[in-house]
Formats: C-alpha cells, sequence, structure tokens
C-alpha cells in the first residue's frame, strides 16, 4: 500500500476535537483531514514493507487469521504448520476472538487442522502467562518478536478439554513483555471428531482490576506479622521532705488556783491530778508542779506510753492560772484520748479546764499510678 489516498468515512455523532480521533487502515495511521459531525476524511500513509521472513506477515487490524484445511488432518499438531496454503481444502478468514468460531465456517466438522495467526499487543510493561484449551489438540507459540520465524512453541494441549488446567503444559512460561510492542503468536488445532475447539488466555500479574470487577483477577493477599515487645514505664517518684501526715493532738490543761482563805488559814487545796486512758498520774500539788514535771508524770503513765509519749511546755502565767499545753507524739494520734481531772476528796480544789486545741489526726497518702497520669491522693480520717 503506498498511501496517499482519501478515505470518507460516514457515520453519526464524530468527536470534532480532532486529538481524541484516530484512523488506521491495516494499522497504518490515516491522517485526519476534516471532520464533520457525520463525515471524516482523512489521507492514508504508506505501509511499513512486509518483514523478511517467508510468512510476509505485518501487523494490521485487530482480529486473527483463521486458516483451516477442511479435509486435512496430519499425524501430529506441529505439521498443521507445514500446510500449503495452496491447498484445495485451505479457507482463511479474520477473527475477532482468541478463539475458534462456534460454527464451523467452512463446512468443516470430522477431521481438519486449522491455524491462527496474530500479534499480541502487550498493554502494558508486565509478566504475562499465556494458556491454551482445546478438542482435539493445539499448540501455542509465541514470537518475541513480530517475526514469525523467531518463534517457539511455549504451550501445548495433547487431549480434549474444557479446563485451563488439565494439563501443565496448558500453561506458559512467564513473559516480561513490553506495553504496546507487538509479538507474533500462532496457534495449531486438530480435530479428530466429536466437539471441536481452540481458546488462548492470558494474564497479566500487575493488573488495577480486582476480582470483584473481573472475575479472572486474583487479589493479592498479604499477611502482616507483627512483634512487639512491651516496655513498662517505669516512673520514679521522688518525694522529699516528707511529712508522714500525722497531726498530734493537743490539749490544754488550765489550772486555777482557788484562792479561798479564812483569816491565814487556806481554804482549799491547790492539789489536782489527771488521768489519761483510766490511769492517774500522783497527786500534784500546785505548789510544786512545772511543766516538765508535768510532762515526766504523764510520760510515766503505762496508757501514755504505750502509745508514744507527750511534751508539755507552759503556755500561759498569770497570777490567777497556769495552762500547759500538751502535745501528745502518739503513733496514732487520731486515737487520742482526752485528760481527763481526777476531782480530789476534798470539795475545794483547784479548778481544771481541759480544752482540746487541736485534734490529733492521722493522713494516708496513696500514690496512683494511672496509666501516664500521676494522682496522689490524701485521705484524712
Ligand atoms: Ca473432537
Amino acid at each position: 500500500m503506498a498511501g496517499g489516498t482519501v478515505l470518507t468515512i460516514k457515520g453519526k455523532g464524530f468527536d470534532k476535537r480532532t486529538k481524541e480521533v484516530s484512523v488506521e487502515v491495516g494499522g497504518v495511521p490515516c491522517e485526519i483531514l476534516s471532520i464533520g459531525d457525520d463525515v471524516i476524511k482523512c489521507q492514508t500513509s504508506e505501509a511499513p514493507p512486509p518483514l523478511s521472513d517467508k510468512d510476509d506477515m505485518y501487523s494490521g487490524a485487530r482480529g486473527w487469521l483463521r486458516e483451516v484445511w477442511t479435509s486435512t488432518r496430519p499425524s501430529s499438531v506441529s505439521a498443521v504448520g507445514g500446510l500449503k496454503t495452496t491447498a484445495s481444502d485451505y479457507h482463511s478468514e479474520v477473527l475477532p476472538e482468541a478463539s475458534s468460531p462456534t460454527q464451523a465456517s467452512f463446512g468443516e466438522s470430522t477431521s481438519f487442522s486449522d491455524r491462527y495467526k496474530s500479534f499480541f499487543v502487550a498493554p502494558s510493561n508486565n509478566n504475562y502467562t499465556f494458556h491454551i484449551q482445546a478438542d482435539d489438540q493445539a499448540e501455542l507459540y509465541l514470537s518475541l518478536s513480530e517475526s514469525a520465524a523467531a518463534k517457539t512453541k511455549i504451550a501445548s494441549c495433547s487431549k480434549p478439554t474444557t479446563s485451563w488446567s488439565a494439563f501443565p503444559e496448558q500453561k506458559s512460561a512467564v513473559f516480561s513483555l513490553k506495553k504496546e510492542q507487538r509479538y507474533y503468536l500462532e496457534v495449531r488445532h486438530v480435530q479428530d471428531g466429536g466437539k471441536s475447539h481452540v481458546m488462548i488466555g492470558v494474564k497479566m500479574q500487575k493488573t488495577r482490576y480486582v476480582n470483584s470487577q473481573i472475575g479472572s483477577a486474583v487479589n493479592e493477599e498479604q499477611e502482616i506479622r507483627m512483634n512487639s515487645i512491651k516496655h513498662p514505664e517505669i516512673q520514679v517518684i521522688n518525694i522529699t521532705s516528707w511529712d508522714d501526715g500525722k497531726t498530734f493532738e493537743v490539749q490544754e490543761v488550765e489550772v486555777i488556783p482557788c484562792n479561798q482563805s479564812e483569816g491565814n488559814r487556806t481554804l482549799c487545796r491547790d492539789v489536782f491530778s489527771l488521768s489519761y486512758d483510766g490511769v492517774n498520774i500522783d497527786l500534784v500539788s500546785l505548789n510544786n508542779m512545772t511543766a516538765d514535771s508535768l510532762q515526766r508524770a504523764l510520760n510515766n503513765l503505762t496508757s501514755v506510753k504505750k502509745q508514744g509519749h507527750v511534751t508539755v511546755t507552759e503556755l500561759i502565767t498569770n497570777k490567777n492560772a497556769t495552762a500547759y499545753r500538751v502535745t501528745f507524739n502518739f503513733n496514732k494520734p487520731e486515737k487520742t484520748q482526752m485528760l481527763l481531772r481526777v476531782t480530789p476528796v476534798s470539795s475545794n480544789v483547784t479548778s481544771v479546764k481541759i480544752t482540746c486545741l487541736q485534734k490529733g489526726k492521722a493522713q494516708t497518702v496513696i500514690v496512683k499510678l494511672l496509666g501516664q497520669q500521676l494522682v496522689a491522693m490524701v485521705h484524712n480520717r
């Protein structure tokens, strides 16, 4: 084909954007001259020369060339490649699909041979495997170029089957093919009675389709195993100036002399006694009493000793009254009892008032680690 022929293509609804439209004639571009709604005019280009091998094959439009020898059945499938196109029972047709026609095109039925020739145009840079199934027998050849002479047998089917995987040789090795390159494909097939068919399939390793879109797409499944090491969080709590939380009870003992006299005779005895938790101190004369002596007397009590000790300080001194401040340094300050005045036998005695200035309390500090937060809780009892 020398090219230069102006073709007029008639139809409806042509896209006037010339970039979106291309026309090929026999695989050769036809240069667009004009586009209307219902007509395209283009000028054909020169076709490339045929390849130099004797098949004179070159890639053209879509489809397979099917050559049939309606009454020839050679002894082997391979021998179909040597059948003459000049034979009297030779016929040919172009098929759109990579499989034999469902109806006999030329009356072939019981015993015949056919050969399919095409170019596989790789849709993407990808790994491809080719598959074949046939009734009765077939062979699949691939060339890694457009040259038919460079073809090799890549798969075969030696017994009738409608499965793609009845025999391991139905599947080819993996071929890494380049996008839009053409690769010569050939199928040789023989039929020996009964049903007859041959089909070619191709699988791409990488595809953007998933199984829900195309049943033949195999979704990749990946298992991800993860290991982790637990590092428990360690928090260091530095507590300085630690307060054990105790508040010692403080009681005040106010001693007021009775100061009753008749003439030179004093009518009252300034003596008194105190008790703690049911145990009395010895009777104390007010004249002899000091903070130290009261402290010693109280600390001698078994009821005080078992809890800790007291400290006594003189709080207020005036001529009418003396007050002593008693601090109970007890292990369990919250259990401190009130000092009690012990009433002497005599009726005119020193007046003693005991009041609690500060209640004994115990505090428990509970430190809890709650996740990342450090929470200190103080409980009062
Ligand atoms: Ca058959």
